[in-house]
C-alpha cells in the first residue's frame, strides 16, 4: 500500500469516527470531511504542492497531520511572509479544521510556522 492510499484509508477512518461525533471545527479531531480544502502532513512534508479555496468567502481548510510532530498552516500574501494573513493551531498526530477569512482571488503562499521547508501554493479563484 502506497502512502496516498494509506491517507485516504486514514481520512475514510476518520470520516467514520467522527460520524459518531468528534470535535467542532477550530478543534483537534475535527472532521475533515466537511473541509472545503484539505492538506495532510506526513513524514515532515505537506501531500500537496498547491491547494486551491473559492475566492471572496471564508472557507475551511483541514490539516491532517499524520506526523508525531506539530505541524500548522500559515498563509501570506507571497513568499517573502511580509504580510500574514492566516496563521494556524498547531496540532501534533490530530486533524484540525481551520476557518479562513475570505481572500480575494490570486495566489497566496502557505507554510508550516514551525517547519518552513513545508511550503505551497494556495489558489484562490472563482
Ligand atoms: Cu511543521
Amino acid at each position: 500500500m502506497n502512502r496516498l492510499q494509506r491517507s485516504a484509508i486514514a481520512i475514510a477512518l476518520v470520516s467514520v469516527l467522527a460520524a459518531c461525533g468528534s470535535g467542532a471545527a477550530g478543534e483537534p479531531g475535527a472532521d475533515p470531511s466537511s473541509a472545503d480544502v484539505t492538506v495532510t502532513s506526513v513524514d515532515m512534508a505537506f501531500d500537496a504542492s498547491t491547494l486551491t479555496a473559492p475566492a471572496g468567502e471564508t472557507f475551511t481548510l483541514a490539516l491532517v497531520n499524520e506526523d508525531s510532530m506539530p505541524h500548522n498552516v500559515a498563509i501570506y500574501t507571497d513568499e517573502t511572509k511580509s504580510e500574514k494573513l492566516f496563521e494556524g493551531e498547531l496540532v501534533t498526530d490530530a486533524t484540525i479544521v481551520y476557518e479562513i477569512p475570505a481572500l480575494d482571488a490570486g495566489e497566496y503562499f502557505f507554510e508550516c510556522s514551525l517547519h518552513p521547508e513545508m511550503t505551497g501554493a494556495l489558489v484562490v479563484e472563482g
